[in-house]
């Protein structure tokens, strides 16, 4: 279990610090954690408290979503690829991106695809936020404000996130028929961490290994039956081999 600090007392503290959302299962601040977590860097785990001034992590980080990864003075990074490549950085073993550029232009890509500006995480984001927002769910307005992408954007998530969906099912029975276990390979890679943890947007782990607050689990649970289907073809068993051998379980939140 991690040691909470405050922002305000991470940023007085040398060394990693992760600034996390606590309490959802974010995937971007779940993927962050389980890359240092693989890597076995130490960090120190930061979540906004109420001793925290108003406006700290956009003043330490000059944005305002979670995860931030801090290093000593560095500049803050805050985008899934910046703290991939900062954790790749300090601790290069084990690998969790290619060092042939091909490959690693193909894990880049991939990634992009899965947690990035209209990728699977963002456009899944689009799809259950806008029934909220339409209702005026304060929660759902908030989250549209910052990440709506438009109505292009609306109308194209549904379809994105089925696309992505297809996109990995390929790359896993390509890499099957070559005797592969992994996305990318033999060998665990980012995007079998992103894949994992992005996951539980769409089909959560179950309550045992993922204790999120069990009102919100419907939120997170797809009923599409075309996401349910493409899940259902290696993907769900590619999750769980994941979780099971890389990742730690259950999931703290
Ligand atoms: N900046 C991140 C994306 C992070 C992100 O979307 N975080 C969301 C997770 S839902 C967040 O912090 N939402 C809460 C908020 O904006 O207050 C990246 O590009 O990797």
């Amino acid at each position: 279990m991690s040691e909470w600090m405050s922002l305000s007392e991470a940023r007085a503290t040398p060394g990693l610090r992760l600034a996390l959302l606590r309490s959802v299962p974010s995937p971007w601040s779940q993927a962050a954690r389980s890359i240092l977590e693989i890597k076995r860097l130490p960090y120190r785990a930061a979540v906004r408290a109420e001793t925290d001034p108003a406006g700290l992590l956009e003043e330490w980080t000059g944005q305002s979503s979670f995860p931030a990864a801090m290093y000593e003075e560095e500049r803050p990074r805050s985008s899934w690829d910046e703290i991939l490549l900062l954790a790749e950085r300090l601790a290069p073993e084990p690998a969790l991106i290619p060092a042939d550029p091909r490959e690693r232009a193909l894990l880049f890509g991939v990634a992009h695809e899965i947690c990035g500006d209209m990728g699977l995480g963002w456009c899944q984001r689009l799809v259950q936020i806008a029934p909220l927002a339409e209702a005026g769910e304060p929660f759902g307005v908030e989250l549209m404000r910052k990440y709506g992408s438009g109505p292009e954007g609306q109308k194209q998530a549904r379809g994105r996130v089925l696309e992505v969906l297809d996109l990995l099912r390929g790359l896993l029975r390509e890499q099957r028929a070559a005797g592969n276990a992994y996305l990318l390979g033999a060998e665990l890679s980012a995007v079998d961490v992103y894949w994992a943890t992005f996951c539980n947007l769409l089909s959560p782990l179950p309550p045992e290994q993922l204790p999120m607050p069990e009102p919100m689990r419907p939120l997170f649970t797809s009923g599409d039956p075309e996401v349910r289907a493409r899940l259902d073809d290696g993907l769900l068993e590619l999750r769980d081999r994941v979780y099971q051998r890389h990742l730690t379980l259950p999931v703290e939140l």
